[in-house]
């Protein structure tokens, strides 16, 4: 007798250990992240300290650029309200630890999207905004036209970064020495650059076009046309938040389908009258898509008004019309020969 009830408590313990266990485990995720942002009346978003068309500040502290229109997207379908955020500047090395250790709630900054980067710091990368590549800038007067006449140079580029990673397997592949000056800062990679201390400068294509605005004589440097990489760029939450990750995700794939149905910033109030079945469900006048993520029906509709569709995005920010003038390239829809396809809201 005595023993039975001796074995009860012993599993009755060793169940409560258990139990106390899983939800140490547990708090070591979080899986509020959408409550604390409403709470907060705002969204914390880590950017780049200042990459023109991607996220830079002007002297007012006002942030413009492609990463930063993202995160005012994510904003926007919360509060509808892309003012409701703050943007914390970050550097390549702080950044997967900065979100990993919930300083900032979305990380929107032109990142590579990696196995290892996910697996290190228990991180997801939702959906990809910007297909990029590295690429390699060069001063005219070297006259190469080709990545593959670089053998011997010396070569500026940031640590803690992919770039870097690729530049090693480049050269060795292809059977050529270089020499590599690391920097920790931007800044200093763009300085040696600038002052001949390097003949090359690699970074991904995208990064090339905005630093090259950034040298004393833009005209007189040349981007290569080799691009050795995939850059998948996307936004990064943590793992375990499925709810968050979700809001993040479809914001995205909200922006993309808009384009393809042809609903931007300017058309959006017709677009809510709209009789279109695939246009109904994407504005939240038929379905209730949004309400199943945590938000309201017309999140999409919202994200479109505030924000514009991921080709207003694109255009204003780094497309031909801006200063960066990149061409749409692999970014452009799949219906129009590029490679972004979100799949559909139904
Ligand atoms: N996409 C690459 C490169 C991203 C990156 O951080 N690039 C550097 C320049 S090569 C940068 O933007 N640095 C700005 C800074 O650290 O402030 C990655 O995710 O590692």
């Amino acid at each position: 007798m005595l023993r039975t009830f001796r074995g009860g408590l012993l599993i009755g313990l060793a169940f409560a250990a258990a139990i106390a266990a899983a939800a140490i485990t547990y708090e070591r995720y979080d899986t509020k992240t959408l409550k604390r942002t409403i709470r907060r009346g705002e969204v914390l978003c880590g950017v780049n300290q200042g990459l023109p068309g991607f996220s830079i500040p002007d002297d007012k502290g006002n942030w413009t650029g492609f990463d930063v229109d993202f995160c005012r997207a994510v904003a926007a379908a919360i509060f509808d309200d892309p003012k409701k955020i703050r943007f914390i500047p970050l550097d390549a090395n702080e950044r997967f630890k900065e979100l990993q250790s919930r300083k900032i709630d979305i990380l929107s900054r032109n990142s590579t999207w990696s196995m290892s980067r996910e697996t290190s710091y228990d991180l997801y990368f939702p959906a990809v905004s910007y297909y990029d590549g590295q690429g390699f800038m060069v001063r005219d007067s070297r006259k190469s036209e080709s990545a593959l006449e670089l053998d011997g140079a010396k070569v500026c580029v940031q640590n803690n970064t992919t770039t870097q990673l690729n530049l090693g397997d480049y050269f060795k592949t292809n059977n050529m020495k270089f020499e590599e000056k690391r920097f920790d800062k931007l800044d200093d990679v763009v300085k040696a650059y600038d002052s001949g201390d390097c003949d090359v400068l690699t970074a991904d294509v995208s990064q090339l076009y905005a630093l090259r605005l950034r040298l004393a004589k833009p005209g007189q440097s040349t981007i290569l046309p080799d691009v050795i990489s995939k850059e998948p760029l996307a936004p990064v939450v943590r793992q375990r938040d499925d709810d968050w990750m979700m809001i993040v995700k479809w914001t995205l794939y909200a922006m993309i389908n808009a384009e393809e149905l042809g609903i931007t910033s300017a058309n959006i109030d017709e677009a809510l009258k709209s009789k279109k079945p695939d246009v109904m469900r994407l504005v939240g006048t038929e379905g209730a898509y949004g309400e199943v993520i945590g938000l309201p029906k017309d999140w999409a509709a919202r994200v479109i008004r505030h924000v514009g569709n991921y080709g207003e995005v694109y255009e204003r920010n780094v497309g031909q019309g801006s200063k960066l003038g990149i061409p749409r390239g692999l970014n452009q829809l799949w219906s129009a020969g590029g490679i972004q396809y979100a799949p559909p809201i139904r």
